[in-house]
C-alpha cells in the first residue's frame, strides 16, 4: 500500500496491529486512494483472529490534516458521489474490534472527523483538534457536525465549525474529546500500553461492549438501554464470560479465548 504502514504483529505482539497514515508531504491528506488503502487494512485486520485491537496513528506533526484539497478543489456533487467517498468513510463504522487513534500534531477536518470515528482518542501533548472547513468555503461532511458536537456539546462544536478554530490537546481532554493526554515522545509507548489493556479482555466482550456504547448516540435511552442489556445477556453464552468470573471467584487471571 502507498499511503499506509501496517505494523503486524507490532512489537513482537500480534495481538495489536498499528495502522500508519503515511503522506509525510501533505501532513496525511487523506486522498480517496488512502481512504480505500485503509478501510482495506481494517477489514483485513477485522478478519484476522489473532488480531484483538487496533491502533491507528499519522506521524509527529499531523494525524491528519484532513480531506485531500488539491484532489477536491474542482469536484462537482457528482464526482464526489462516483468517488464513493462516503461509503468509504461509512464502512469504517463496520470494523467490529477496537480502534485506538493515537494523535499527534494536526487532526483536521477529515483527520478530526477519522480521529472522532476511532473507538477513543489519546493525544500527544502536541495535538490540535479542528473543524477548518469553514476557511475553505465548505463545512464538515464526514462527521464533524454530527460527533463533535454529541463530544463536546453544542456550544463548543458550534464556535469551532463557524470559526475554524482549533482546540489544544488539553482542552479537548477537558471536554471529553480525547481520552487521555501525554508527552508527545511518550505517545506510541501509551497507546501501546492501553491496547494491551484491551486485548488482554475477552474479546467477545470488548466488541459487544463497543457496540453498546456506541448505541447511545444512534438509539433513544429506553431502546439503547435494552440493546444494551441484550448485548449483556448474550455475553453469558461465551465460554469466555464462564472464565472471567470463574477466575475472579478461583482468585487467578483469566485465560480467554475470544468465544
Ligand atoms: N490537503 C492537501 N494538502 C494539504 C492539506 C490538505 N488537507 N493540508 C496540508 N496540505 C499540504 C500543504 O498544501 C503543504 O503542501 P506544499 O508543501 O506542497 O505546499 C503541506 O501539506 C504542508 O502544509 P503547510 O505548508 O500548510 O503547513 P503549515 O504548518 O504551514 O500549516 C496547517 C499546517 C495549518 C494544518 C495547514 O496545512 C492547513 O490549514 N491545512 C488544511 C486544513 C484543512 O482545511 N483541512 C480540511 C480539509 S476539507 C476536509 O477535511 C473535509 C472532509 C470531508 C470528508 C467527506 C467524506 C464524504
Amino acid at each position: 500500500m502507498e499511503n499506509i504502514l501496517v505494523e503486524h504483529p507490532y512489537r513482537d505482539n500480534s495481538q495489536v496491529a498499528l495502522v500508519k497514515l503515511n503522506r509525510p508531504k501533505v501532513l496525511n491528506a487523506l486522498s480517496t486512494q488512502l481512504m480505500s488503502e485503509l478501510v482495506e487494512a481494517f477489514f483485513v485486520l477485522e478478519d484476522n483472529p489473532e488480531v484483538r485491537v487496533i491502533i491507528l496513528t499519522g506521524d509527529d506533526r499531523a494525524f491528519a490534516a484532513g480531506a485531500d484539497i488539491a484532489q477536491m478543489v474542482e469536484d462537482n456533487p457528482i464526482d464526489q458521489i462516483n468517488q464513493k467517498r462516503f461509503r468509504t468513510w461509512q464502512q469504517l463504522s463496520l470494523i467490529t474490534k477496537p480502534i485506538i487513534a493515537a494523535v499527534n500534531g494536526f487532526a483536521l477536518g477529515g483527520g478530526c472527523e477519522l480521529a472522532m470515528s476511532c473507538d477513543f482518542i489519546i493525544a500527544g501533548d502536541n495535538a490540535k483538534f479542528g473543524q477548518p472547513e469553514i476557511s475553505i468555503g465548505t463545512t464538515p461532511g464526514a462527521g464533524g457536525t454530527q460527533r463533535l458536537t454529541r463530544a463536546i456539546g453544542k456550544s463548543k462544536a458550534m464556535y469551532m465549525v463557524l470559526t475554524g478554530e482549533m482546540m489544544d490537546a488539553f482542552e479537548a481532554e477537558k471536554n471529553g474529546l480525547v481520552a487521555k493526554v501525554v508527552p508527545e515522545k511518550a505517545l506510541m509507548q501509551e497507546a501501546y500500553e492501553v491496547a494491551l489493556k484491551v486485548a488482554d479482555k475477552a474479546p467477545v466482550a470488548v466488541k459487544l461492549a463497543k457496540e453498546s456504547v456506541n448505541k447511545a448516540f444512534e438509539m433513544s435511552l429506553r431502546d439503547a438501554m435494552d440493546f444494551e442489556r441484550r448485548n449483556f445477556y448474550l455475553t453469558f453464552s461465551s465460554k469466555d464470560q464462564k472464565e472471567g468470573m470463574r477466575a475472579f471467584l478461583d482468585k487467578r487471571k483469566p485465560h480467554y479465548q475470544g468465544n
